[in-house]
């Protein structure tokens, strides 16, 4: 059976070692400037555009065709996709799977809705990796990672909600808790996939222990854990060495945010997903 990982770009994953991997590119508009979120993307020059620019954005999710081409040949599919909560990604990635398995009778697609975005994708996609190269079967694969996906979580804190709003993809109510300077909001990806504030706090000094302490509310005590940061390399090192101390022996991957992540957490949010 020859597989293939297939994430969105929210997944801020490009390359793949030990699997066959493609990733689907959302698309950001600016105006009349349009940035792919594929591995030419420079995800610094949509957060330098956005902070000059005054006019309407919008991001798209892939269309059926661009899943479909992904896909490829592979007789298995793990088709990988941000929160249905706030994107057709999922919707479209459905679409694509039930197109795919009618042409080609005997092939499988399993699409799975992560309920989540960014660090937490990875976590998924290499779990994914893991399952394949053990070589197990199918039916075994979806099982597992249907219950490795109950165990992992996706914290994050923000600095604006301003793209979130405009998008109208939290209600302008969210929006305001992080209209002052210097107030983080620190939140989590709810069980339906949307975004959750969990508590406000001013500069990200205080965003560090409130991570943490959610994170650990969450079942977090030394699972594994990849950061996505926009622009925030300081606190992301910092949340390391925290929980470095409380858990010796965890294993955390620190990464910049690819583009579409990059255009919603904006210039300093961080993103954190974890095993509890
Ligand atoms: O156009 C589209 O279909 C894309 C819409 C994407 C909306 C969410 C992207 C989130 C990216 C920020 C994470 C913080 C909250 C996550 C809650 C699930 C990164």
């Amino acid at each position: 059976m020859t597989c293939k990982i297939v994430a969105d770009s929210s997944s801020n994953v490009l390359t793949l070692g030990g699997a066959d991997f493609a990733s689907v590119p959302l698309t950001i508009r600016a105006g009349e400037t349009l940035f792919v979120d594929d591995a030419a993307c420079q995800p610094e020059e949509i957060t330098e555009f956005m902070l000059n620019y005054k006019g309407k954005s919008t991001t798209a999710c892939p269309s059926t065709e661009d899943w479909l081409q992904a896909f490829g040949e592979a007789e298995a599919v793990f088709c990988v996709t941000l929160t249905s909560g706030l994107s057709g990604t999922y919707n479209s990635a459905r679409i694509a799977a039930e197109e795919y398995m009618l042409a080609h009778p005997g092939r499988r697609v399993h699409v799975v809705d992560t309920l989540s975005a960014g660090p937490e994708l990875r976590l998924i996609v290499e779990k994914l990796r893991d399952f394949i190269q053990a070589g197990m079967a199918f039916d075994d694969i979806v099982a597992a990672i249907g219950a490795y996906l109950k165990r992992t979580h996706l914290v994050f804190s923000l600095q604006s909600l301003h793209n979130f709003v405009a998008n109208g993809r939290v209600s302008p109510a969210v929006g305001a808790l992080v209209g002052l300077l210097g107030i983080r909001v620190v939140g989590r990806a709810s069980e339906q996939g949307t975004l959750e504030p969990l508590s406000k706090v001013r500069g990200d000094r205080k965003a560090l222990p409130e991570l943490v302490s959610q994170m650990k509310a969450l079942g977090w005590h030394g699972g594994r854990v990849c950061i996505a940061h926009n622009g925030n390399a300081d606190l992301a090192n910092a949340l390391h060495a925290r929980l470095r101390e409380a858990a010796e022996k965890v294993e955390v991957t620190i990464e910049h945010c690819r583009g579409l992540c990059s255009y919603y957490a904006e210039q300093g949010g961080i993103l954190v997903g974890f095993e509890g």
